[in-house]
């Protein structure tokens, strides 16, 4: 049997690279109503009543806090659009966004 047919044993398996994912993170100022920081959180972020006031309250005694995390596209358009509802106020609501280690 010289001329036995053998299987290859090591496939090449492509690697799915996981997209690096980025957080939004919000920003404490001292002019933004409170009231108007959970409702962009509600609206823009999907969140509930309490979820938006605890992420508000940990900004405003913290200074920073993270609101969620998203693939970089995603995340830049969400921080973005959050952060120009603020201006359309005229308030110096900021979220910014960074890498995820
Ligand atoms: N510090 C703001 C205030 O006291 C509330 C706030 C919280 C603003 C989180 C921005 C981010 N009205």
């Amino acid at each position: 049997m010289s001329n036995v047919v053998t299987k290859p044993t090591a496939k090449a398996k492509p690697k799915l690279e996981r997209p690096k994912l980025y957080k939004v993170i919000l920003v404490n100022d001292d002019f933004t109503p409170r009231d108007f920081v959970v409702m962009i959180l509600k609206s823009e972020f999907r969140m509930t009543e309490e979820q938006a006031y605890k992420v508000m309250l940990t900004a405003h005694q913290r200074g920073v806090c993270v609101v969620a995390v998203f693939t970089k596209d995603i995340a830049e358009t969400k921080a973005t659009r959050a952060t120009d509802a603020g201006r359309a106020k005229g308030y110096p609501l900021l979220f910014t966004t960074e890498p995820e280690e």
